[in-house]
């Protein structure tokens, strides 16, 4: 029998404290908002909250620029806020994990500060400085053409101490030399144990394998042609200490404490390598966020170079990261939004008026069936959608999707047709598409703010149509399904959340059928991806099966025709 640990049977709910709720009518959420719908969250059918970064932060990149560990950002609240948020979720048999982002500091950070006061500071070494290169022609060169995840160099010239450093995203998010043992000691106390003591169960870790860089730093190879920088990840993810620096933290922190722990891992798409992360045997993470799924279409050069993609893609990266730990002793995750993600229906199935309800509750099966611990973003279990196409770049706030947007309208000349083209992949993948303010119900601003002018991020035009209030009381919406289907998952727990994943039929651009198994209980999941009737072959060899749930009223699962989006789950008798 599968060791039954809390985190692998929790269904998390990750909270963007910038959208969620605001309580003082600031035009910007707060913990005070969120406790006021704990309520709401309980009923959700969820067990974790997961909140992304609440901390002191002059919110370059939404406060994953973090100035103070130990403090909570004014407009969000206090420490003794988030003392009462923690009291309120396990009062009601709920944990709370928090965002760990530890991979790099806000230039603003005291480290920060004497770090770059000298050569000789104390804290010089707490971060990766290096000295220029230069041109034959003279010319002074940062130390390496990696490209930063927010467009230009990774690199930052300091005029006072006359050195570079390194910042992997923002200019004004420097990284931390995780070389540096005491660097490390410090990392841990004030980042972790400080939050560990008053009770918080854990971490979603940021940008868990970027930690060691090696020392060398070499040059990229060149992908991106006529520029100088160049993508590099695989140059600094997953460097040559990252796993003895994950087991450091294991063992001098998180081991002492009852916690669960999800680590982001980009560019790592080796099986075998991720399971060197989340084996249980070899203690360093719980389980990880492989990036494939949220990839998907996203360009080679850059993501918002859109290239789209067939279902069967999809369908092989949900099978691979489902059955790498078939046989071993790790876990996996299951998700498909989240803060820096395109909403789901509008990217994966279909939000067009007639469909995005059906296609909501398609992906909800979908989720809900899958092993791993399962996450939800805000607004998911509404069936939020992107924001509509017709905004303009304006009204768009996210530094990534900004800076790439305005680097091409530099490197073009402002060529119409390269602009149109990020633009297109902005609709579909950027990160502020998640950070529209939470749609409460059809009061002005979606009840997420009563300031006057709006939040600090435009509602959503159909906020009307798609909001807590108006769902909470209809049984048929797309809230009151995945409560459904959230239930379903843990009444069948061995099957959807522990169980073996089969695939059928892989070929197949229309349809995803797929199995699950656990002993001799057996299910079939077959769902639509297109919003047009699909026939619907029953999986060889299954004997006879009976309909669980199905997102269309009035089937009885003895149809074999598929309408679109449908889903449907059948249990084998
Ligand atoms: O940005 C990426 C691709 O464009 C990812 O590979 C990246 O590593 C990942 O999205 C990191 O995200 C996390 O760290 C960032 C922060 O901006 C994100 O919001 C956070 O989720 C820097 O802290």
């Amino acid at each position: 029998a599968p060791n039954r640990i809390w985190w692998k049977d929790g269904t998390v709910y990750q909270i963007y404290p910038a959208s969620y709720k605001d309580s003082n009518n600031d035009g910007l959420g707060d913990i005070p908002g969120i406790i006021s719908k704990i309520d709401y969250i309980k009923d959700l059918g969820v067990d974790l909250v997961w909140l992304s970064p609440m901390y002191d932060s002059p919110q370059l990149d939404m406060g994953y620029d973090i100035s103070n560990y130990e403090a909570v950002y004014p407009p969000y609240g206090t420490v003794a806020d988030m003392e009462t948020l923690i009291e309120a979720c396990h009062s009601r048999g709920l944990r709370l994990i928090l965002d760990l982002v530890i991979n790099h500091t806000s230039d603003e950070h005291q480290w920060f500060k004497e770090s770059r006061r000298s050569k000789t500071d104390p804290k010089r070494d707490w971060y990766i400085w290096r000295p220029a290169k230069y041109a034959a022609d003279g010319t002074r060169m940062p130390p390496n053409n990696w490209r930063s995840f927010f467009s230009g160099s990774a690199w930052q010239w300091d005029e006072h101490t006359q050195e570079y450093y390194l910042h992997l995203f923002a200019t004004q998010q420097p990284d931390l030399n995780w070389e540096n043992a005491t660097t490390r000691r410090a990392i841990y106390d004030s980042a972790m144990e400080f939050w560990l003591q008053k009770g918080v169960d854990g971490f979603r870790i940021d940008t868990v394998n970027m930690y060691s860089k090696g020392t060398d730093l070499p040059d990229a190879p060149v992908i991106d042609q006529g520029i100088f920088e160049q993508p590099a990840s695989s140059l600094f993810c997953n460097g040559p200490r990252m796993h003895e620096f994950l087991r450091e933290m294991n063992t001098q922190v998180l081991s002492k404490y009852d916690t669960m722990t999800v680590g982001e891992l980009p560019d790592t798409p080796d099986p075998k390598h991720v399971l060197r992360y989340v084996s249980s045997g070899d203690k360093q993470l719980d389980m990880i966020f492989q990036f494939d799924i949220v990839d998907l279409g996203g360009g080679k050069i850059h993501k918002y170079e859109y290239e789209g993609y067939q279902l069967s893609e999809m369908k092989a990266i949900i099978a691979k990261w489902q059955q790498f730990i078939d046989g071993s002793d790790g876990w996996t995750t299951v998700f498909c939004e989240n803060h820096d993600q395109g909403r789901s229906v509008s990217r994966f199935a279909s939000d067009a008026p007639e469909w995005r309800e059906r296609s909501s509750k398609l992906l909800a099966i979908m989720m809900c069936a899958m092993t791993g611990t399962l996450f939800i973003y805000q607004g998911q279990e509404i069936g939020m959608i992107n924001a509509p196409t017709a905004w303009p770049i304006e009204y768009y706030k996210d530094i990534e999707a900004l800076n790439y947007y305005h680097s091409v309208a530099k490197r073009t000349n402002n060529d119409t047709e390269a602009l149109a083209h990020v633009m297109k992949s902005i609709q579909i993948l950027g990160r502020d598409h998640a950070r529209l303010p939470m749609q409460w119900d059809s009061t002005p601003y979606a009840g997420f703010t009563g300031k006057k002018d709006g939040a600090w991020m435009r509602t959503h035009d159909l906020y009307k149509e798609i909001n807590v209030a108006s769902q909470l009381n209809a049984p048929d919406s797309v809230l009151n399904f995945w409560k459904k289907m959230l239930q379903t998952r843990k009444a069948h727990k061995d099957l959807f959340i522990h169980g073996r994943f089969e695939t059928f039929d892989m070929d197949n651009q229309e349809t995803f059928v797929f199995g699950k198994t656990f002993g001799q209980d057996r299910a079939v999941v077959a769902l639509n991806f297109t919003d047009s009737e699909q026939p619907f072959k029953r999986p060889q060899g299954q004997g006879k099966m009976q309909l669980l749930v199905s997102n269309v009223g009035g089937v009885d699962g003895t149809e074999d025709i598929l309408l679109p989006y449908e889903g449907r789950v059948y249990l084998a008798l």
